[in-house]
């Protein structure tokens, strides 16, 4: 792997929706820069820069307030690409980190005051090697208080995932609901079955996110909007929304991250429904001292 890539784009429009005072973009990422922060040895993808300052002004120009920075598998278990932007933030930052599952107390502590708030247990093989479910239950059994495991999986492993997830003694955050297959629609049996896992425990959030992932009838994503819309409905309190800025993989189809704003009031139709998704859901999981 030699070649660097683009995936997000030069000049996303100005979105037509404008998002509550206070609102969080909860899922997005930084690649390097490459200078300061090396990508790991192991990474599957090899991006161009997109530190702080793009992911920050992204953040400007779409009217949002914080974000949440979710360690990219590119960076492998080095967080420091994440902890450092989120050291540039201001305090309107605060990251989910990927960590070796034999990471001492001591270093978890580190990263809790670097403003990490929880770890991603990434079960895609396109993205890394290998996801060992005892170790992964070990180290989520030892987090610092208050914080939570977010998942990223597909929908064909879901049943198989199960036990594990039954098994974690924190919050859950399902990363883009577990990649349904929304042309299936909105009783279909992706979403059955992501309904049956929410049922399931009162503590499992999801990601309203990645309609360019998740939509193959590409912008303006009508099945995502169709599929989704629904599900924020019934669990007003349990979603989170993100840019997923800058869209690792999706070279071949960059998102406009303009119209990915524009989706929030498709899925979230009213102003208290999308105070909850941008502010108050993400503010409990990842602000929870500013409350
Ligand atoms: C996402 C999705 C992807 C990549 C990563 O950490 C990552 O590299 O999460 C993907 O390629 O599906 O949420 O950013």
């Amino acid at each position: 792997m030699s070649e660097r890539v683009i995936s997000w784009h030069a000049n996303p429009s100005t979105p037509r929706y404008v998002p509550p005072p206070g609102a969080v973009d909860a899922h997005c990422h930084v690649f390097g820069p490459m200078g300061r922060f090396p990508f790991s040895a192991k990474a599957k993808y090899l991006p161009e820069d997109a530190g702080p300052d793009a992911l920050f002004a992204l953040r400007d120009r779409l009217g949002f307030d914080r974000n949440v920075i979710v360690q990219a598998s590119c960076h492998g278990t080095d967080n420091a690409a994440t902890l450092d932007a989120i050291a540039r933030s201001g305090s309107k930052a605060r990251g989910v980190a990927a960590v070796d599952p034999g990471i001492s107390a001591e270093d978890l502590e580190a990263l809790h005051l670097g403003g990490i708030r929880g770890v991603r247990f990434n079960f895609l093989k396109r993205l890394v090697d290998d996801a060992p479910k005892d170790r992964f239950l070990d180290v989520a059994r030892r987090l610092p208080s208050g914080w939570h495991v977010v998942i990223y999986f597909e929908a064909d492993i879901l049943e198989e995932l199960r036990a594990f997830m039954d098994a974690i003694p924190v919050p859950l955050v399902i990363d883009h609901m577990g990649r349904p297959d929304v042309t299936q629609g909105p009783d279909g049996t992706d979403m059955r079955a992501f309904r049956r896992l929410l049922e399931s425990r009162a503590d499992i959030w999801f990601k309203a996110t990645c309609p360019d992932r998740l939509d193959p009838t590409g912008d303006p994503w009508n099945a995502f909007a169709d599929f989704v819309a629904p599900l924020v409905a019934d669990y007003p309190e349990r979603c989170l929304w993100g840019t997923d800025w800058p869209h690792p993989n999706m070279q071949e189809m960059i998102p406009d991250d303009g119209h990915l704003v524009d989706m929030i009031p498709r899925i979230a139709p009213n102003s208290a429904a999308q105070h909850r998704l941008l502010v108050t859901n993400p503010m409990r999981l990842y602000w929870a001292d500013e409350g």
